[in-house]
């Protein structure tokens, strides 16, 4: 067998979904290691196995999972958005916030007032503590800039933040996350600026892959979205959007229309929006750490998602407003808490369905002979361990392009 590393006496909770088993289960698998990929997933008597005179980890039974990627974050930024909690904590509502000028528009200031070597270091140990507990692949979105340089500064933070923790980097441009100052009741004027300048600029200096929308009442409308989503794609672009997250504007059917990777939020989604999802194959990507934050009531539909056979995802959200955590862990665990998720949904939620909302279903998520070799050995008792147990992470051992990495 033509690999250079083995891992042997492992759970193995693929997500493949060839396996039948709950998890993907291959129990007491190895995984063969061949440069920065998968090259076998072999059981126990194998002969490859056997004969293997390279470097051999015995794994002692514990369970192995792909690496997490999480799907959504706004990780750059400067500033603190304490107040803004504060004054939720005593009713003012999150929308109240934004219309007197604080929320996003607060950290719009703080974030330009920064320099990328700020918001470098401000975001560093944000990664960091994702990566501490599994995060192979992280999305980072822009946002905070609303100026051609400003969202560009953000996005080259990005890539540094990304390369220096070295984990995989999924960049998005959310210029469209709130109308700027300047713009101020020139909502369609600073729309074209992003279509015109903004995404054609991302574009050429390779800084995003997506662009990304906040498709809201309180920020951009369905027609603005869509002239957005024209432009990104004009200049080769997925397209991904924060839709039904406080109000239902029939944003998931407009993604979906587009042929998007990812509907974000989702707590207003009704059942022409599930549809289309469905019939789309893009991912519902499930946030509890804002609806815990800000203290929602409404669920997303997730018995009706599942029903539909859509693929659900789950992403921390981190922003310094509306989901201030950096833990992926405890977002399994609200989704599953808060919205009903089973322990194995989180967990393909966290890696095959994520890696799909990140357009990367063929080389992350599951663990397949020619996926990225990003994996986690567990030290739990049952997997479910991994989503329920909080506070201390039961982490033996971090494995990203197929070398063992610390803790
Ligand atoms: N929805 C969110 O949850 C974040 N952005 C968005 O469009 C919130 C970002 C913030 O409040 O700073
Ligand atoms: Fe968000």
């Amino acid at each position: 067998m033509d690999a250079d590393a083995l891992w042997v006496n492992a759970r193995l909770l693929t997500f493949d979904p060839a396996v039948s088993a709950p998890y993907g289960l291959r129990d007491g698998w190895a995984l063969a290691v061949r440069g920065n990929t998968i090259a076998a997933v072999l059981p126990p008597d194998a002969p490859e196995v056997r004969a293997f005179t390279g470097r051999v980890t015995d794994c002692g039974g514990k369970w192995v999972t792909p690496g997490f990627s999480d799907c959504h974050t706004h990780l750059i930024w400067a500033g603190s958005r304490a107040n803004d909690w504060q004054d939720r904590l005593t009713g003012v509502p999150y929308t109240e916030i934004a219309k007197r000028g604080g929320g996003i528009l607060s950290s719009v200031r703080a974030t330009r007032a920064a320099t990328a070597d700020e918001l470098v270091a401000l975001a560093l140990p944000r990664l960091r503590a994702l990566a501490a507990e599994g995060v192979t692949c992280v999305e980072i979105k822009s946002g905070y800039g609303l100026t051609t340089a400003d969202e560009l500064k953000m996005l080259r933070a990005a890539k540094r933040v990304a390369g220096e923790v070295g984990v995989e980097l999924s960049a998005t441009l959310l210029a469209a996350h709130a109308v700027p100052p300047e713009f101020a009741g020139r909502a369609d004027d600073y729309v074209s600026l992003i279509c015109s300048e903004m995404i054609p600029a991302a574009a050429q200096e390779n800084l995003a892959e997506a662009v990304d929308v906040f498709c809201e009442s309180i920020a951009f409308s369905p027609a603005q979205c869509d002239r957005i989503f024209a432009s990104a794609k004009a200049h080769g672009l997925a397209v991904k959007g924060h839709v039904e997250q406080l109000t239902n504007q029939h944003g998931a059917e407009l993604v979906a229309r587009h042929g998007g990777w990812s509907v974000d939020h989702l707590e207003y989604l009704d059942a022409a929006g599930v549809e289309a999802l469905a019939n789309a194959g893009t991912v519902a990507v499930l946030l509890p750490g804002a609806f815990y934050f800000l203290r929602e009531k409404q669920q997303p539909p997730v018995e009706a998602l599942r029903n539909a056979g859509v693929p659900m995802a789950v992403a921390t959200d981190l922003n310094p407003g509306t989901s201030p955590f950096a833990s992926l862990r405890i977002a399994m665990n609200m989704a599953c808490v808060l919205y009903g998720l089973l322990p194995e949904e989180a967990l393909e939620g966290v890696t095959r369905n994520a890696a799909k909302a990140l357009g990367r279903g063929d080389r992350f998520g599951t663990l397949e002979v020619g996926k990225r070799a990003d994996f986690l050995v567990w030290d739990v008792l049952h997997p479910a361990e991994i989503v329920c147990h909080l506070g201390v992470t039961p982490l033996a051992e971090r494995v990203v392009l197929g070398c063992s990495r610390g803790l």
